[in-house]
């Protein structure tokens, strides 16, 4: 296992579009398995594969407490089949956006089709944190972050923090 480097806003690679997988096989599962180690230690609740740069339908997550034994889940592939007329309103994060936080309203529940850790084909019905955190991540999948889910105003005015914080990192690199 291997960490990977989580690409951070703004950056146009996370606007791609990720593909379908073809197989679960010991590769995907390879990638799978870097990826919910670095989501552990950034420390996050879910990653998308596009946030470590491979534009794949592929995401983890893992929603137990500290004191829990871990829980990880995988979803490949995953579709909606279904949302609730009922919307909840979460503070949400994102690891490609640090340090931002803010309310999103999204459809409370969901029913959701998706390939697991060995390829088997599943179907789930979510709430709470895990509808939240699916349809956060389901989004990095269309090339969709959270921000774009605010008023273009604040939007803005984050993308340009994160660019400022961006170049002044870099000039530390190079300096
Ligand atoms: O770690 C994360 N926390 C979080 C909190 C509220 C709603 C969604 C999330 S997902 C985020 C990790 C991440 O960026 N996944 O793409
Ligand atoms: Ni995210």
């Amino acid at each position: 296992m291997a960490l990977r480097n989580i690409i951070t806003a703004p950056d146009p690679r996370l606007k791609q579009v990720s593909t379908p997988v073809e197989k679960v096989d010991d590769e995907l599962r390879a990638l799978m398995d870097d990826m919910l180690e670095t989501m552990y230690a950034a420390p996050g609740i879910g990653l998308a594969a596009i946030q470590v740069g491979v534009p794949k339908q592929v995401i983890v997550m893992d929603l137990s407490g500290e004191d829990d034994a871990p829980a990880p889940r995988y979803f490949v592939n995953p579709e909606i089949l279904s949302t609730s007329e009922d919307h909840a309103i979460y503070e949400e994060g994102c690891l490609s956006v640090p340090d931002f936080y803010e309310d999103v309203e999204r459809p409370a529940q969901c029913r959701v089709r998706f390939l697991d850790y060995q390829g088997e084909i599943r179907e789930m019905d979510c709430d709470g944190l895990l509808a939240t955190c699916l349809q956060h991540e389901m989004d990095h999948l269309k090339g969709v972050l959270f921000i774009d889910h605010l008023s273009r105003v604040k939007r803005e005015m984050m993308l340009k923090k994160l660019l400022k914080q961006k170049k002044s990192q870099q000039e530390k690199v190079t300096a």
